[in-house]
């Protein structure tokens, strides 16, 4: 799935590589794939996955340089908002940094600790400029809690828990900070049902970006259905999940 930034100009639009702000679910295409495979990254994945390792959720993204709208922002999350797979512990992404990475071209801020929490009600930021698709952000957290800007070098790889309170600053140079991302799962874990909870309003999203894109017609999908259809192999066996 290509995504573009939502400032991109719809009236001067020309699809090449400078309007793809990231790329999602690469799990089929081999030579992306192969980032998911890396023994470096999953000597470490391993840690929290255990031996039966799913990669769910996959991500090359391509922040461009900011149109004077903000919009290269990405507002402070937690990542388990858009799944429904649990146990929590059990899920952990790798992000490994493209080129070097810091506040200049937007790194990824983190609120360390924040893993220890719950998770919090996600919903669009009222931004003057925009928010990108899906980009929901959390309100609630403690804004005295100290920020940590990562700086990282081209090959870096930080591995974070699903609750851990992150996002990523504007990009104010002039180049793409490229980065690529998964996130893996053990797949002894179980669904839930997220009805009724703080994730039906990502579900809802979800549901409906799965017909407009994907031409999915069947009814009564769940944010479930969609995550199944998603998720690879990359060791192990492939058990609950
Ligand atoms: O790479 C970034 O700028 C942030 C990515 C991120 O936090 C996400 O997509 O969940």
């Amino acid at each position: 799935m290509i995504m573009r930034d939502v400032a991109t100009d719809k009236s001067t639009f020309v699809p090449n590589e400078n309007t793809v702000s990231k790329i999602q679910d690469f799990q089929e295409d081999e030579e992306l794939f192969r980032y998911c495979c890396l023994p470096e990254i999953l000597k470490y994945v391993e840690c929290f996955t255990g031996p039966n390792i799913l990669a769910m959720h996959t991500m090359l993204i391509n922040k461009p340089p900011d149109s004077g709208k903000k919009s290269s922002r990405h507002p402070l999350h937690q990542d388990l908002h858009y799944f429904p797979f649990r146990p929590a512990d059990t899920i952990v992404c790798a992000w490994t940094a493209m080129e070097h990475v810091d506040r200049n071209n937007g790194c990824l801020v983190v609120l360390p600790g924040s893993h220890k929490g719950s998770l919090k009600q996600h919903d669009y930021p009222q931004w003057e400029g925009g928010v990108n698709i899906m980009y929901h952000g959390i309100q609630d957290y403690n804004k005295n809690s100290p920020r940590v800007h990562l700086v990282m070098e081209k090959g870096d790889t930080v591995f974070f828990h699903p609750l851990l309170i992150h996002g990523s600053g504007q990009n104010k140079t002039k180049g793409f900070r490229k980065a690529i991302s998964c996130h893996y799962t053990s797949s002894d874990g179980h669904y839930i049902d997220v009805k009724g909870t703080s994730q039906e309003n990502i579900e809802k999203e979800v549901i409906k970006l799965a017909h407009k894109f994907r031409g999915l017609e069947v009814d009564n999908i769940t944010l479930k259905d969609v995550w199944q259809m998603r998720a690879r192999l990359v060791k192990g066996k492939r058990t609950t999940l």
